[in-house]
């Protein structure tokens, strides 16, 4: 075996899906922060509301990113039975944020974090989040929508 091949086979043995529910209990992301390393894939599941996934920026929580890594799910109507997954594979370890940018929940705290700075807490990005209008994306980017069994 070659040892590129070797280098590849690593990679896809230490990548790793973290899976995020979408509307698990009301307007929460679950886990709301988590760590991931370059080539690990979030996984979010609509397990119930209806609701999105938008990046945004710790500064601007309720306004879709304009540049960098980036994504949109498109709006989802969750449930048990809702077996589309959207995957994004994730290309730095630089801190992301998203939110909902269904009617006011992100107002309402539905918010969460991918590698946040230490200090950049989810706290303070609900309390940034509270009273701020919903930008809202322009269509689906950033991952891909896929059907589970
Ligand atoms: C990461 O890179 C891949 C390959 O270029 C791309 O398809 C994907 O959308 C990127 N992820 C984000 C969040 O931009
Ligand atoms: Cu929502």
């Amino acid at each position: 075996m070659h040892f590129s091949q070797l280098l590849a086979l690593a990679a896809t043995a230490t990548a790793a899906s973290v899976r995020i529910d979408v509307g698990k209990s009301g307007l929460t992301f679950t886990p709301d922060s988590v760590t991931a390393a370059i080539g690990d894939t979030l996984e979010f599941y609509f397990v119930g509301g209806t609701h999105d996934a938008v990046t945004s920026s710790y500064a601007a929580p309720c306004t879709p990113a304009a540049s960098g890594e980036r994504f949109s799910s498109g709006v989802q109507v969750g449930s048990a039975s809702n077996k589309n997954v959207f995957k994004v594979l994730v290309n730095t370890t630089e801190p992301q944020f998203y939110y909902c940018s269904v009617g006011q929940h992100c107002a309402n705290g539905m918010v969460a974090a991918v590698n946040p700075a230490a200090g950049q807490t989810v706290t303070a990005l609900k309390a940034a989040a509270r009273g701020k209008a919903a930008g809202r994306p322009t269509g689906v980017y950033g991952g891909k929508m896929e059907t589970v069994p």
